[in-house]
């Protein structure tokens, strides 16, 4: 939990909280191996049975030719049905983000009075949940706003383990803590006008009223910045806060098409044009923030906003799912020095890292994603994406404004 000497105005300097790695995060409980066998379930038949019935059709020696030939064209049509579903194109072939329907902006479409008691539901693997639980942890609301967090089922839909292990010092998929549901769509269900659409993470559900209070991430930590500081252990954090309103925006237009959605443009294409302008983009992104990034401590200058949290989501998945599995290929983040260093400063951040739970990331998204991976192999955690490595020294205290001056508080 955030406490004020972490965050707070009293904080003598800001080389406390970013300095190199103490012995707090050499016991940080993240540092657990990630190569560890995954767990038990296995949505595949086992070779030796498939073997088995292919012999008995077609003998020991099926032409591979026309094997090729007849799984080629049943494949691609499967693939093709299932990422139509999975992940709906343009007509040239790119990814094209369905919308989400449940909005809630500070102000005009959410006022606080109306909302005593809210949930919040999300799931590991996900970018956009990883944005307010990361937000939820630098304000201090953990307590106020409680959390359920859904593991991704074998269809791809949300469910809830009711067997759900507890781990103190990080997050892991559990039961449903407020409405008792074996699954997202269930919870999504209960709302008094029903519901029929998408069923996703992060969604902020308002526990008296049972409905949709906000599906939308972005919306989700706009609120958590600046609608619940009565109830936040850590108010005096604004990561929004009016004076950088303009760069928070600027490098938002640029980070979400091209970096956080675009990730999914290059893993989603459904044509090589659509993947070639997607990753192009992509990496002339990542090579602009690189470069900024050389004389800047974060996007904004010396404080730590919403843009380097939507920034940071995206970055922490890249080498071990985005480089692979969405053929994110140019280069690897930890190829990129001044980014990579950024990635590790902001993950030193001891609230932040308690929600990153790589292991569940990677299962998510290698054994979830089937249409991408049919053969549900989970690849080697990269070395230099071992917790560890991701608390190796930054040294990025050295571009912040001089020593003695407190840069994260208003
Ligand atoms: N625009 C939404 C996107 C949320 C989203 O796509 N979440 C995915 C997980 S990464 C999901 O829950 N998908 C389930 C589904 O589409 O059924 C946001 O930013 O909150």
């Amino acid at each position: 939990m955030l406490n004020s000497s972490f965050i707070g105005s009293s904080l003598p300097t800001t080389t406390t909280f970013y300095s190199k790695p103490t012995k707090t995060h050499k016991h940080h409980p993240t540092i657990t191996s990630l190569n560890r066998p995954p767990p038990p379930q296995n949505p595949n038949p086992s070779p030796n049975f498939i073997t088995t019935i292919s012999k008995f059709l077609w003998g020991p020696s099926l032409p591979p030719q026309l094997l090729i030939s007849t799984v080629r064209s049943t494949w691609s049509t499967t693939w093709q049905i299932m990422m139509s579903q999975l992940a709906p194109s343009d007509p040239s072939g790119s990814y094209t983000r369905p919308t989400s329907q449940f909005r809630a902006k500070p102000g005009n479409q959410f006022s606080r009075q109306n909302f005593k008691n809210l949930h919040l539901y999300v799931g590991l693997p996900c970018p956009w949940a990883h944005r307010t639980l990361m937000v939820r942890a630098l304000k201090g609301l953990q307590e106020s706003i409680p959390v359920s967090i859904a593991a991704p089922g074998l269809d791809g839909s949300w469910i809830f383990l009711n067997s759900g292990t507890r781990d103190k010092d990080r997050l892991v998929p559990g039961s449903d803590n407020v409405n008792g549901c074996r699954s997202l769509r269930e919870v999504y269900k209960l709302r008094a006008g029903g519901y029929s659409g998408r069923s996703t993470v992060p969604m902020l559900w308002d526990v008296d009223k049972k409905d949709v209070v906000c599906n939308e991430s972005y919306d989700i930590i706009e609120l958590l910045n600046a609608s619940f500081n009565d109830i936040a252990l850590n108010p005096d954090l604004d990561l929004s806060p009016p004076e950088l309103k303009k760069d928070i925006e600027k490098w938002n237009a640029i980070i979400y098409p091209n970096i956080n959605n675009g990730v999914y443009r290059c893993g989603f294409a459904q044509s090589q044009e659509a993947y070639d302008k997607a990753v192009n983009q992509l990496f002339d992104a990542l090579d602009l923030i690189d470069n900024h990034l050389g004389t800047s401590r974060y996007l904004c200058g010396d404080r730590l906003t919403l843009s380097d949290v939507c920034l940071f989501t995206t970055l922490i998945r890249f080498d071990i799912v985005y480089n692979v599995l969405f053929k994110c290929t140019k280069k690897k983040l930890v190829e990129y020095p001044n980014l990579h260093g950024y990635m590790r400063d902001i993950y030193q951040i001891p609230e932040v890292a308690t929600t990153c739970n790589l292991e569940a990331v990677m299962d998510g998204y290698y054994k979830f994603l089937f249409p991408l991976n049919p053969g549900n192999i989970r690849p080697i955690m990269p070395g230099g994406c071992e917790p560890d490595a991701l608390l190796r020294p930054h040294n990025r205290e050295t571009l912040s404004v001089p020593e003695g001056v407190q840069v994260y508080i208003t």
